[in-house]
Parts: C-alpha cells; structure tokens; sequence
C-alpha cells in the first residue's frame, strides 16, 4: 500500500495500542501477540543487526552504516525510507502496514537489520550464527527526554503523560522495550562475549570521523578520505533532518505527528537540562546510581 493511500485512512491501528509485558519488559500488543514469531527468527552469519535502546542513534547509525555500504553513494541511500533499507525485526504490524519482520523474511542477503530488544530478548540465531552486531548507547537523561518528546508525537507509543510522570516511568522501566538502565548494562556485558561493537551517541557526536573509522574496522571496509569526509556530511544532523528517506516524514501523520514534535528533534548532547528541574536531577541521579552500581559503564551527559 502506498504511504499516500495510508495516509487517507483513518485507521483504527492509528489509535495507540495496548502494551502488555513479555518476561517483565513492556511491548506493544502486537510484538507480544507474534512473539514466538520474533524469538525464532532465523538469523544469518551475514547479517548485521543494529542494536539499541530506543532514541539512542538508531537512525543515525543506520544511516551511516548504509552509506558505508554503498560506498558514500547518496542516491543509493535514498533509494527508500530508513525502515524499508533495514527492517526493524521485532516490528510486527498488522495488515495493511507491511512489518519490519516480514520485510526482514524477504530480503536478500547479506541483511543490515534494527531491533530495540534487550539482549536477552535477542533471538538465539543470532548468537548461533555469529552474527555482528553494532550497538549504540546514549545518556539516560537525553535518551529519556528524546524518548518522552517522540512519545508525544508517535501513537504508535504509549502516551507518556507529563513530563514529570515520564520520568518516574523511565527510572521503572515502564516504558517500551523495558529498561534503559538493564538495556544499556546487558549489552555492555554480552560485548564481550559476541561479535558486538559498542558505540556511544555522545562519541559520535563529539568526533564523527573516528567512530565512523570503528564501525569501518568492524565492517572490514576500507574507504578512501573523501568517501569518509562525504559520508560524515550526509550523516550530520542537519542533512539527515532534511532527508525524507531517513526522517520518518513519509509516514502518515495519523502515524506520527512532526507538528507535535520533530522525529529530528535536536540531536544533541545536554538537552536533558532544558527539561530537569533541580530536584528531578537530584532525584533521577540517586536513583541511577543505586542502579548503575557495579558496572564499568560510564556514560557522559555533557560534551
Ligand atoms: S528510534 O525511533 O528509536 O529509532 O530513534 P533513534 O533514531 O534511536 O533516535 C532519535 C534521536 O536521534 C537523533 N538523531 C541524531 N542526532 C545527531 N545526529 C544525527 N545525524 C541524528 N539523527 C538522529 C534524533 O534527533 C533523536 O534525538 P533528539 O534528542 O530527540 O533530537
């Protein structure tokens, strides 16, 4: 179906869906409904997956990745939106939306795929098949005020109340694909483990050359300066906001609404303080360090 005609339908799936937990981390019905369908798909030793918690750089890793791909070449890139290039595996929707799972089914290897799920939710086949995965992590308090504006725009996402109610939902876990405090530490265990690149949002965002030089390491690619120079330009934020293959404008608003906020909000580090009070920081802060206790992971909330 064609992203017009879908915008002429006031669909009922438009309205926000219910949410129910699979082992204690929320998802939408229909993940939960098709769940064993998630948990056995059939991963391949050439597949790439792009791992992270929701509003952590998916897109723009996936941008990147592609254009590594395809050799810096722009228009290849824009050959379809962000969604249809890499299929978002755990996304199962029902008909007529075509879903990131059934699109992942389809396509011919090799496969550059996105999921959001905790890494024990991860289907085994990708551990068996030794597949490589590139995770990227971004600050809690960034990732949760992204997350609460993008809650606000997208009906495909819980509503997220006020911002003060978002906030007690974020430090619980009660939010879409569970914890970002469990997200962020199990994967940063299972790296060393598994073929897993774990790349930070604010190290991208701070020198874009040389993390775009890892994910080339990890990906055996080599490219010349000037293709990694075109490569860091069409994958700023400014280009990338412009872009409709990889801004999410093509969908429809009754999908998503970029007048109640941009899917390219701001990108970048810090807009955490636009949005804490003094005493939410302070709140938000004891918490993070009861549950980030023990773990070597440190995250920058400031570049
Ligand atoms: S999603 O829906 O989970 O896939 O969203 P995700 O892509 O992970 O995260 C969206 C946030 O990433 C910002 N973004 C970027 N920041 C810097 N540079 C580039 N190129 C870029 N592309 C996307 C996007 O603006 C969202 O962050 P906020 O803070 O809301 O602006």
């Amino acid at each position: 179906m064609s992203l017009e005609k879908m915008n002429d339908l006031n669909l009922k799936e438009s309205t926000r869906p219910e949410n129910k937990e699979i082992n204690g981390v929320l998802m939408n019905k229909w993940i939960y409904d098709n769940w064993d369908k998630v948990w056995n798909f059939q991963a391949k030793s050439d597949d790439l997956l792009i791992a992270t918690y929701a509003k952590s750089g998916t897109t723009w890793t996936q941008e990147i990745v592609d254009m590594i791909q395809n050799d810096g070449n722009v228009e290849k890139c824009q050959r379809a939106n962000t969604f249809d290039r890499q299929p978002f595996i755990e996304w199962i929707m029902p008909p007529p939306f075509h879903s990131g799972f059934d699109l992942a089914m389809k396509m011919p290897s090799p496969r550059t795929l996105k999921t959001h799920l905790p890494v024990q939710m991860v289907p085994p086949s990708f551990w068996k098949e030794n597949s490589k995965i590139i995770y990227m992590a971004r600050n809690a308090k960034d990732c949760l005020v992204s997350y609460y504006h993008f809650s606000r725009m997208n009906k495909y996402v819980p509503d997220p109340g006020t911002f003060e109610e978002y906030i007690e939902a974020f430090m619980n876990g009660r939010v879409l694909w569970g914890s970002w405090y469990d997200h962020v530490k199990g994967w940063w265990d299972a790296k060393d483990k598994h073929r897993i690149l774990y790349l930070f949002y604010e190290d991208m965002k701070e020198n874009p050359k040389k993390e775009i030089l890892k994910i080339l390491k990890f990906m055996e690619k080599d490219i010349s300066e000037e293709i990694l120079n075109k490569i860091i330009h069409h994958t700023s934020f400014d280009i990338m906001k412009q872009n409709p293959m990889a801004n999410y404008t093509t969908l429809p608003t009754s999908i998503m609404d970029h007048s109640i906020s941009p899917f390219m909000r701001k990108g970048i580090t810090g807009d955490w303080k636009n949005h804490f009070t003094v005493a939410q920081n302070e709140k938000f802060d004891e918490d993070y360090k009861k549950k980030m206790e023990g773990t070597t992971l440190i995250f920058r909330t400031e570049i």
